[in-house]
């Protein structure tokens, strides 16, 4: 395996020659993960197998992973099932999910980033009010297709056919939360699912990605 080792982010060296590699699995290393990846004919990095991935998965890569949730009014309007189905008929592949009741302490430093917002207060309160679902969702460019899924923050800017768009009329009860970036999907994954997630294998990816 050594001499086939690469870094991701070096990881182009061996196909800028040569785009048709499906026939041609290639070994990486980042961090601990080890995992085998190719270039589809887009030149993008599809990861074939992987030993191990860590919660946030491989950003950029079809193991690109977010954290959303379905805040306590999606819940209690009985929602869940609504957001996951949309999820999964994109073709998303669900990887960790769970319900949990969020302490005061928990909304907080979920929302830590707002905490100089003068309703800072009232959404630590509302986030901790009752049971939300976490979930753990993968796929290519899963951060920002997330985010257009669910919609703008502002339900009177989301357009119909988004989550928000569709079910909410008040900013402060807009349904869910999904992280904003690579950096905020690491944080809120490592918070949520610190017991970890389940690497999978989806069969039907074939039928999804090209
Ligand atoms: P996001 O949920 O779209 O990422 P953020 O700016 O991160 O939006 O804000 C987190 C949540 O705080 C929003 O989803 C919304 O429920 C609430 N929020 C944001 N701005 C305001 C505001 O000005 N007043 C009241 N609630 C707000
Ligand atoms: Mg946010």
């Amino acid at each position: 395996m050594s001499s086939q080792c690469r870094s991701l982010s070096t990881g182009a060296a061996h196909v800028s020659h040569n785009h048709s590699l499906w026939t041609r699995a290639t070994v990486a290393v980042v961090g601990a993960t080890v995992f085998t990846y190719q270039y589809n004919k887009n030149n993008a990095i599809v990861i074939t197998d992987c030993e191990a991935l860590p919660v946030h998965g491989i950003p950029g890569t079809n193991k690109e992973r977010t954290f959303l949730a379905v805040k306590p009014d999606g819940v209690q309007r009985g929602l869940v099932g609504d957001i996951i189905a949309r999820f999964e008929k994109r073709g998303y592949k669900l990887v960790g999910l769970k319900m949990v009741w969020p302490t005061l302490e928990m909304a907080q430093e979920h929302y830590a980033d707002l905490s100089s917002k003068g309703f800072y207060p009232g959404l630590c309160k509302f986030f901790s009010s009752g049971p939300i679902v976490c979930m753990c969702w993968e796929g290519k460019d899963i951060i920002k297709q997330g985010r257009q899924m669910l919609g703008e923050t502002q339900p009177l800017k989301s357009l119909p056919g988004s989550i928000r768009g569709d079910y909410s009329i008040d900013l402060g009860r807009n349904i869910c939360h999904g992280s904003d970036c690579p950096e905020a999907a690491e944080a809120e994954l490592k918070m949520w699912f610190p017991e970890g997630v389940n690497d999978w294998t989806k069969t039907v990816d074939v039928h999804v990605y090209e």
